[in-house]
């Protein structure tokens, strides 16, 4: 126990020395961004142009999605066999009567002592059910995102800095409005991220990564997942739940995440096409920043500062985006036709709001080749003017956080493409 807090302290500060080196070499000047071409997302591989859906969706779709697995994230796994669901506890009197509160444990092997998340669940008791809902992973335990009582304090592993105990308890809740989203007739989903994979690098033997080593196999391959993808594949596994239950409308799941889980939701509604709706709140790098653009934090600087979160295979790119066969505005159009949203915060420099934009509307092109309205604009909108078709984006004031600003563009977009 002492050794594992010394070394997650030492860890934090490596982290912290490391960070804060890169950071002071941060390039944050437009006119220093290197010229840069992307790569066309409807060039296929054979150099072809693609100039109908089908083509989209059989050829140039599978292709970029495995260059995004090969290069990026990492191949994950899929469902595992022996997976069971142990709803643990439904209260139909949960926040002052206004709604219906489930935890339910995630047993990935099937077994108590396996690997397991605990998805916490808010239902709003005056709405039809099935409700569509929102699902989000947390950074500080289901308890922190609400001071309901009623929530199991997390027992996982968190960031040395985090809060534990009862004193925790909605530490996250501004993030969080729970009130707001069931008001809106939306469920709330989350959970918290550590139980997938603890967020530090512990060469993949903790988390979920071993349950699907091969024989003899101690780490994932190259091309193999990193905690980003495990934790885009809990948020599918909880998606596996959803369908079991009748309360939830599971074709209308929101996947949303702030920052590394952002880029999380991204990855996980890339390779998850049953979420319907996807949002990317201040995701940066690895997230919907472009890579090329090299402001803010780089390729290189994430893989050293968390040489964990992608695969193996990614740190070739390290000062060399120029070389990637993507950037990431084809992960937004891994989305098309399902509705994306990126949201940026105009001082969250080091996401890069620019190149956040840039992703957002550089995915235009297949949104409209599958025959939706994009996004209404190629040019980056002021601040606080969400611009919002099928693409939708904004860049709000203030920083690196999720406000109810954020929350109030996410409520309006899921009304308009869930038909509200
Ligand atoms: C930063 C990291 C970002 C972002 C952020 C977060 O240190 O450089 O890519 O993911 O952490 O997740 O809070």
């Amino acid at each position: 126990m002492r050794r594992f807090t010394l070394q997650t302290f030492a860890t934090a500060l490596l982290t912290l020395i490391v960070a804060s080196a890169a950071q002071s070499q941060t390039n944050y000047d437009e006119s220093k961004v290197p010229q840069y071409t992307l790569p066309d997302p409807l060039i296929a591989a054979d150099g072809k142009q693609v100039a109908d859906a089908e083509t989209w969706r059989t050829v140039r779709r599978p292709e970029i999605f495995r260059l995004f697995e090969q290069h990026v994230y990492g191949r994950s796994p899929g469902r595992p066999e022996k997976m069971t669901f142990q709803v643990r506890s439904v209260a139909k009197d949960a926040l002052g009567g206004k709604a219906t509160r489930k935890e339910v444990r995630v047993l990935f092997a099937g077994t108590e002592d396996g690997p397991k998340m605990d998805v916490l669940v808010y239902l709003p008791n005056d709405a039809k059910r099935p409700v569509p809902l929102f699902v989000g992973l947390n950074f500080g335990g289901n308890h922190s995102i609400h001071t309901d009582p009623g929530i199991t304090l997390s027992q996982s592993w968190m960031r040395s800095k985090t809060k534990t105990g009862e004193e925790s308890r909605g530490t996250a809740a501004k993030r969080w409005p729970v009130e707001m989203i069931l008001k809106r007739g939306y469920g709330l989903a989350t959970i918290y991220y550590g139980d997938i994979d603890p967020d530090f690098h512990d060469g993949f033997q903790n988390g979920v990564h071993p349950l699907f080593y091969k024989d003899g196999q101690t780490k994932p391959a190259a091309d193999e997942w990193g905690s980003i993808a495990a934790w885009g594949w809990g948020l599918s596994r909880a998606l596996d739940y959803f369908e079991t239950d009748d309360d939830v409308d599971h074709k209308h799941v929101a996947v949303l995440g702030h920052s590394r889980l952002g880029k999380t939701s991204l990855w996980a509604g890339a390779r998850d096409q049953r979420f319907a709706l996807v949002i990317s709140n201040d995701s940066g790098c690895g997230g919907a920043a472009l890579n090329r653009r090299q402001i803010g934090e780089t390729v290189a600087r994430i893989n050293t500062s968390f040489p964990h979160w992608f695969c193996e295979n990614f740190k070739k790119y390290n000062n060399h985006e120029d070389q990637l066969p993507v950037d990431q505005h084809m992960l937004i159009a891994l989305m098309a036709p399902r509705p994306v949203y990126v949201a940026s915060a105009e001082e969250d420099r080091w996401a890069d709001p620019r190149g956040e934009f840039l992703s957002a509307a550089g995915a235009d092109a297949v949104y409209r080749l599958l025959g939706t309205d994009g996004i209404p604009t190629q040019k980056m909108p002021e601040v606080q003017q969400p611009v919002v078709g099928t693409i939708g984006y904004h860049v709000r004031h203030g920083s690196h956080d999720v406000t109810d600003y954020d929350w109030q563009q996410y409520l309006g977009f899921a009304d308009r493409h869930f038909g509200k």
